[in-house]
């Protein structure tokens, strides 16, 4: 049940639990961030600007703990009044009681996290401008802003055979028609972002599936959407975000490596960046850090989804980050490509069926963002007072001047490459030290 805070009297959802506060390393108060000091600055930058955390709305607010195998687990209050209206009102008081309590400066959502679907078009685009106008007057309060929104486009029966990439072009209208409302939304609200996640643009089986004609209608359902953004004035960026598969079996946006490639090859590469989910990557058998690699060597580390998967289970288990040594690893790929495009760490993570206290949601949180705390400390200090930098430089030094210098100007054929070797001595053996680069990762973490 919601109750009143006795000294306000305001309806509070998570009466238990105040504004989380800093508190140190020493602290036992599972209520107290252990890393997490907002306005304290590494290299120059506060930790708050570093991550520009924020929450997500569907796992936090509207999943309710079902799973496959069993019914709902979780305890909403905010979810008891009889109409959709007041629904989403009371789920919005919710968030940001909790958004604010947690010092998260960002929220993310898609179009129906926020307020139920309506039975028409018209009935959906009116309640979300009714939740719209709500959301604008809660942000304004609190100072909370959003960092990206997106639609749904995957969980209404009509998308079963996709929405952009949907064989019937009655769908994939209706598909944009959704996504032009969530773009107004989303400007409305000054979101700093727009996502696209293809849920359900990939194939089940290729049999009935004509692969060509379904990207290029990605593409150009892509472009349409760029487009009437721009229009409207939007100047954030748009994400993609890479998933090899689920629900689907396969899906078009693979992996970062395979989106980088469609958006250069549909000419959306200018106004298109990437947002890395780590259980995303896990599924494509890459690791999180692999995918932020391969963004950042293209400028295209726009933003994260935080979470994690399990090293058992080959699914999307959506769990809350915990494992410091891969986290240092990622905050080492994203602190040195110069931080994130746009974006910032959204916590696309929900808490365990059987986490069933409203307070476990704190928990969880804080304990996602004491990690990636600790991580970017322990990869500041592996860059900047470390050997890690210099010694994986010469490992390149040889590129550095001369001939190899040359080669990665693109200067020598393969006659000059092969008249150099046939004057050379035979290459030196020298090892990749890979125990070393290892050891010290180690030592700061
Ligand atoms: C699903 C997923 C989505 C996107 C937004 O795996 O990650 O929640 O982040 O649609
Ligand atoms: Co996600």
């Amino acid at each position: 049940m919601s109750s009143k805070n006795v000294l306000t009297g305001a309806k509070t959802f998570f009466p238990e639990v105040e504004v989380v506060p800093f508190e140190g390393k020493d602290s036992d108060n599972p209520f107290a961030f252990k890393y997490y000091n907002p306005d304290q600055l590494i290299s120059g930058k506060s930790m708050a600007d570093h991550f520009r955390f924020a929450i997500a709305y569907w796992h936090s607010f509207c999943g309710n703990g079902a799973d496959p195998f069993g019914m709902p687990t979780r305890n909403m209050p905010w979810l008891n009044a009889s109409n959709p209206m007041d629904r989403a009102k009371d789920k919005m008081d919710a968030a940001f009681e909790f958004i604010t309590k947690i010092q998260a400066p960002y929220f993310c959502f898609h179009d129906f996290d926020l307020i139920e679907e309506g039975h028409s078009l018209v009935e959906s685009e009116k309640r979300l401008q009714f939740i719209g106008d709500y959301a604008k007057e809660k942000m304004a309060a609190s100072g909370v802003k959003v960092l990206w929104g997106t639609a749904n486009l995957f969980s209404h029966p009509r998308y079963m055979n996709g929405a952009a990439t949907n064989p019937d072009f009655s769908v994939v209208a209706y598909a944009a028609a959704q996504v032009k409302h969530a773009l107004d939304i989303s400007i409305q609200l000054g979101a700093e972002n727009y996502v696209f996640w293809g849920g359900r643009e990939g194939y089940l089986s290729l049999l009935n599936t004509d692969m060509k004609r379904e990207v290029a209608h990605l593409a150009t359902f892509l472009h349409a959407a760029k487009d009437y953004a721009r229009s409207q004035g939007f100047k954030g960026h748009f994400f993609i975000e890479p998933k090899p598969a689920e629900p689907t079996k396969h899906q078009y946006d693979y992996d970062s490596a395979t989106v980088i490639g469609f958006l250069k090859a549909n000419g959306l590469e200018n106004d298109f960046k990437l947002n890395i989910e780590v259980n995303h990557a896990t599924l494509a058998l890459h690791t999180f850090q692999h995918e932020l690699t391969v963004a950042a060597a293209d400028n295209m580390i726009g933003s994260i989804d935080a979470n994690r998967g399990d090293y058992q289970n080959g699914w999307d288990t959506d769990q809350f980050p915990n494992n410091l040594g891969e986290l240092t690893e990622a905050m080492l790929v994203i602190l040195q490509a110069g931080g994130f495009q746009g974006g910032g760490v959204n916590f696309d993570a929900k808490i365990r069926r059987n986490s069933t206290d409203n307070t476990d949601l704190f928990l969880a949180h804080i304990g996602g963002m004491d990690t990636f705390a600790r991580a970017l400390i322990a990869a500041d200090k592996i860059i900047n007072k470390s050997a890690y930098v210099s010694l994986r430089n010469e490992r390149y030094a040889s590129f550095d001047s001369g001939d190899g210098a040359l080669f990665e100007k693109g200067k020598l054929s393969l006659e000059d490459l092969h008249k150099l070797a046939g004057s050379s001595a035979d290459p030196v053996q020298k090892s990749g030290k890979q125990e070393l680069f290892e050891n010290i990762l180690n030592q700061y973490i």
